[in-house]
C-alpha cells in the first residue's frame, strides 16, 4: 500500500460530491460488511454519506449486522446523474459486479479495494491483496495508516467480514489478521455477540438442512458422505448448504462430502469438500474448480446422471 496512494484515496473522497460503495452480487458477510464499514468511515471522516449498493440477495444470516438497513438493491438507486467516486469491494472477477456495473461504469473515478487474487482491475485504482484474509483486514489497515477515527460500528463490521471470511478463523493463514482482531477485541469488539447476531437463519432453512443431513447415503467403507438437495429443497437453503457440508463432515470416518443440488431438471450443482483428501481435481473432471479440500461444477445434466458420474469418480479416488 504506497503512502501516495492512500493519500489520493483521500483526497478523491474529500473531492467527491457523490459517492457509491458495493461490493459483489449475492454479498456474503466479507463484502456486506466492508462495504458498510467504509461507508461509516467515511462519514466519520469525512462528514459525507455514501450509498451502499448491492445486487443478488442478502443471506437472512447477515440481517443483524450494523448499519444492514442502509444498503439499497441496485435498481433502486438514480442513475441518472454519474457518481463522483464508486469504490467497488470484494469482487474478485468483472462478472461477480452484476446490475452495479453500469455505475461502476459511469463513474468519474473508480477504487477497488479487493483481497481475491483478482485479474479483472477495473478501476482507477486499486488496492488489492490476496495475503488478507478478508477485504475488512484491508479497510482496516487503509483506516489505520490514514489514521482515521472508528467506532464501535466499524470494529464490529470489520471483526465481522474477518470472522465470516475466515469461518471464525478456521482459515486464517498468516498471523497479521489475528494481530488485527486482537486490536478490535482491545477496542470493544465482543466475538460471541458477532456469532450470536450470525445466528439468524429462517426455521425452513434449519430445517431443510437437517432434513438433507439426515437422508445423506455413506459409501466406499463410510469414506464418502453423498446428500442431495432436490429443487423444492434448494430455495430453502440460505447460502450454498454449508452446513450440510459441515455437519456431514464431522462424521468420524467421513473424508469426502458431496452434496448435489437439483437447480434445475437439467442442472445440478456440485459442491466438494475433502477433509485432508484434495477434492479440486474430481472438480475439474466435473467441469468446475475451486480450492484444494473445496471445490465445486455446476453440470449440464440430472442429478440422476451426475450422482452416477460423481460416485465413479469418488471410486478411483486416492486411499
Ligand atoms: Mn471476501
Amino acid at each position: 500500500m504506497k503512502t501516495v496512494d492512500l493519500k489520493f484515496l483521500s483526497q478523491k473522497i474529500c473531492d467527491a460530491k457523490r459517492i457509491l460503495i458495493a461490493g459483489h452480487k449475492n454479498p456474503d458477510g466479507d463484502s456486506l460488511c466492508s462495504v458498510l464499514a467504509l461507508a461509516q468511515l467515511i462519514k466519520l471522516n469525512f462528514s459525507k454519506d455514501a450509498v451502499c449498493a448491492y445486487d443478488g440477495n442478502i443471506p437472512d444470516m447477515l440481517d443483524n449486522m450494523p448499519m444492514r438497513s442502509e444498503m439499497q438493491y441496485y435498481a433502486h438507486i438514480d442513475a441518472g446523474t454519474p457518481f463522483d467516486l464508486v469504490f467497488i469491494l470484494d469482487y474478485g472477477t468483472k462478472n461477480h459486479i452484476g446490475g452495479v456495473m453500469p455505475f461502476v461504469k459511469s463513474a468519474r473515478y473508480v477504487i477497488e479495494i479487493d483481497h481475491h487474487n483478482n485479474c479483472d482491475l477495473i478501476g482507477d485504482l486499486a488496492f488489492c491483496d490476496d495475503a488478507s484474509a478478508a477485504t475488512g483486514e484491508i479497510i482496516f489497515n487503509i483506516a489505520n495508516k490514514l489514521k482515521w477515527t472508528h467506532d464501535a460500528t466499524v470494529n464490529d463490521l470489520l471483526a465481522a467480514s474477518v470472522l465470516t471470511d475466515t469461518g471464525f478463523f478456521k482459515y486464517v493463514r498468516r498471523g497479521r489478521v489475528l494481530r488485527m482482531m486482537a486490536d478490535l477485541v482491545d477496542a470493544g469488539v465482543d466475538i460471541e455477540k458477532i456469532s450470536n447476531a450470525l445466528n439468524n437463519k429462517p426455521r425452513k432453512t434449519v430445517l431443510t438442512e437437517a432434513g438433507v443431513v439426515s437422508r445423506a447415503e455413506f459409501f466406499y467403507h463410510g469414506r464418502l458422505a453423498l446428500a442431495i438437495i432436490d429443487e423444492h429443497d434448494y430455495k430453502n437453503l440460505d447460502g450454498r448448504g454449508e452446513m450440510v457440508l459441515s455437519l456431514l463432515g464431522q462424521i468420524k470416518g467421513v473424508e469426502y462430502v458431496a452434496l448435489l443440488k437439483r437447480q434445475k431438471e437439467m442442472q445440478t450443482g456440485v459442491s466438494l469438500r475433502g477433509k485432508t483428501m484434495p477434492v479440486d481435481e474430481i472438480a475439474a473432471k466435473l467441469g468446475g474448480g475451486g480450492h484444494t479440500y473445496a471445490a465445486g461444477a455446476v453440470v449440464a445434466d440430472s442429478l440422476e446422471n451426475v450422482r452416477t458420474r460423481v460416485l465413479e469418480l469418488f471410486r478411483g479416488a486416492k486411499k
